[in-house]
């Protein structure tokens, strides 16, 4: 028997399900690689104090890399929610020293519901330690305008020259997903020389919690089974775009992507590539 690939999330937990490290090992175990996870923090919110993110220590986040490390090792590796300067630098000191090869870094700030998922004097500390680190990264416009100092992104223009100029930063392939855009969702891929867009129809539905963490866990997982990347890209956007047409909720809070529709119910829709 060839044995799946192993792949490592390091990032929040999301109590509800759709999000962060849940979203991550569904996704992991919907495209046949083999997950583990590390927590930075649990996110949930309680009823009396309101307090909503409850941050792990420098030890139990290093206690939880090199077990995994030990018992399994890991072929590939994305972070999501990292919460605080102090995780950053500990999870880049981590990766620096892993011979890890392919690192996915999605630089979570902010959640669904307005959560805060990254403290403010973080941001230099993603920029000048985790993300050159990385062989892609997957912002959303939110993420890429801050990571470029609070710069407006409106236009697909404006994405494509976000992808150009985050590039500096070190990443070899950066991903700009335009899903808050209206019309269609297009994401802009820059590696250096090229621009490709990837284009799914704009799907009519409040639930897409977790979306962008199962979309950089696809890619990851895709990355690390040893896909080119515009492949990945491809597949990853498919496996989302699919998450998110049988999307749904329990109850009147926005739902979860649906992991499992594109093995239930095949690719929703076709993805629209271009290079420019
Ligand atoms: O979807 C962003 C996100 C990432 N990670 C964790 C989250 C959320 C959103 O709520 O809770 C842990």
């Amino acid at each position: 028997m060839n044995y799946p690939s192993r792949v490592m999330t390091i990032a929040g937990s999301a109590a509800g399900g759709s999000a962060g490290i849940q979203a991550d090992l569904k996704t992991f175990q919907e495209l046949d690689v083999y997950g583990m996870s590390v927590v930075t923090a649990i996110v949930g919110r309680h009823p009396e104090t309101n307090k909503n993110v409850h941050p792990q220590t420098m030890e139990a986040i290093e206690a939880q890399f090199y077990t995994a490390i030990q018992q399994v090792g890991a072929d590939g590796l994305k972070t999501g929610m990292l919460f605080t300067k102090e995780v950053i630098e500990t999870v880049a000191g981590l990766i620096k020293d892993s011979e890890i090869k392919t690192i996915v870094v999605d630089p979570v700030m902010v959640g669904k519901m307005n959560s805060k998922l990254l403290e403010n004097d973080a941001i230099h500390a993603l920029k000048s330690k985790l993300i050159p680190l990385a062989r892609m990264i997957t912002p959303n416009i939110p993420e890429a305008s801050v990571l470029l100092g609070d710069r407006p992104l409106h236009t697909l223009q404006d994405l494509e020259q976000a992808a150009v100029d985050l590039h500096a930063l070190g990443s070899k392939y950066v991903l700009v997903k335009g899903g808050r855009l209206t019309g269609p969702a297009v994401d802009v891929l820059y590696d250096g020389e090229t621009l490709t867009t990837f284009e799914a129809p704009r799907i009519d539905t409040v639930n897409t919690s977790g979306a962008g963490c199962t979309y950089s866990a696809a890619i990851t997982a895709y990355l690390t089974k040893g896909k080119p990347v515009a492949e990945a890209v491809y597949l990853a956007k498919s496996f989302v775009t699919t998450a998110i047409e049988y999307g749904f909720s329990y109850t009147d809070i926005v739902g979860p992507t649906y992991h499992i529709a594109e093995r239930k119910y095949g690719e929703a829709y076709p993805i629209i590539v271009k290079t420019i």
